[in-house]
């Protein structure tokens, strides 16, 4: 059968295609995972909308409090961005280390998020940013949701058919430092097999919580609890043994995510590495 593509050049054709399609409507960004599968593209009783020309979901700004960031935001123009590397450096940092330049140069962060690929880059900081999810709605509505509301298991978003991520709501705060790192296979052009981020959102100083996020283990990034009941982490302290304290939180946040599981054991283990580089960067200042 005949696939028929729109292909919107702006926001007002875009609104106008997905009035058309309704709740058939699906969304072409860069193809670097839908092109993977083929077969996806042939969907019966589905009206593709390729948004590649639409500048409005492209683009980095502040507005009020937040860092917005378009769905169509490509991962080297979120690895270059100043005001990323700055309120979001843990975005910044998972965004460099996407695939390879040329996926970079064409890989979408609303892809990404929409994939809701386990190994997903993007997830684990907008997780841990408390990002927001701003969207449109087959019906021509718009909502928000938190970006822990999206993911509804490995592979499958909560979106609704038809709806389009339009971009991500970073909360700014001026005194945050973040840092991301992952392990993958081989050292480029690698999919995480697990990652870890951690964020210090202190109102005021160097000292204070930090919350650490773990991902690849399961369908969405988990957050790592301190034991005894604290609510986050402290680095601002000089502790000894800090690093095996927080791993001994992670391997047991590794355990509850994906019991049974055969990457259990090195996952379990290997996230020691990720700790240790981690808090290293964050006492060192070297993270921002
Ligand atoms: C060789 C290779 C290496 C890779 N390495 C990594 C890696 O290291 N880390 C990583 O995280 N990912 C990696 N990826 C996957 C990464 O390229 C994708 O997840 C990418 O970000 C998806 O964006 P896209 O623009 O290509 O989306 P597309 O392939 O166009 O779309 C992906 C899915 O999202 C939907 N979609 C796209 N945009 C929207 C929107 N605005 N609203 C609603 N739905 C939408 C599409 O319908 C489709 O279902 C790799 C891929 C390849 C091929």
């Amino acid at each position: 059968m005949e696939q028929r593509i729109a292909i919107p050049a702006d926001q007002n054709e875009l609104l106008a295609a997905m009035a058309e399609a309704g709740d058939s409507a699906r969304f072409l960004a860069s193809g670097t995972d839908l092109f993977t599968n083929p077969g996806r593209l042939r969907e019966e009783g589905v009206r593709w909308i390729d948004l590649s020309q639409v500048e409005q979901l492209r683009r980095i700004e502040a507005e009020g409090e937040s860092l917005v960031v378009g769905a169509m935001t490509t991962f080297r123009e979120i690895a270059s961005s100043p005001e990323v590397r700055c309120f979001g450096t843990a975005l910044a940092e998972a965004a460099r280390q996407v695939g390879s330049v040329q996926i970079r140069n064409r890989a979408t962060i609303g892809g990404n998020v929409a994939n809701a690929s386990p190994a997903a880059d993007s997830l684990p900081p907008l997780f841990a940013f408390g990002a927001t999810v701003r969207t449109r709605t087959p019906g021509g509505g718009s909502r928000s949701l938190p970006i822990a509301e999206c993911i509804a298991g490995p592979g499958s978003s909560a979106f609704a058919p038809g709806e389009l991520i339009e971009s991500f709501a970073i909360p700014r705060r001026g005194n945050r430092r973040s840092a991301f790192a992952k392990l993958g296979s081989r050292r480029t052009v690698s999919i995480a097999r697990l990652s870890l981020v951690v964020v210090h959102d202190a109102e005021a100083g160097d000292a204070g919580p930090c919350r650490l996020f773990v991902g690849a283990v399961g369908s969405a990034p988990v957050e790592v609890r301190p034991v005894g009941g604290a609510t986050a982490f402290d680095l601002g302290g000089d502790e000894e043994g800090l690093e095996e304290q927080i791993f001994h939180c992670c391997s047991q946040t590794i355990c509850n995510a994906i019991p049974g599981r055969s990457s259990l054991p090195y996952k379990r283990e290997a996230v020691r590495g990720l700790v240790w580089e981690l808090v290293a960067r964050m006492k060192g200042g070297d993270a921002r």
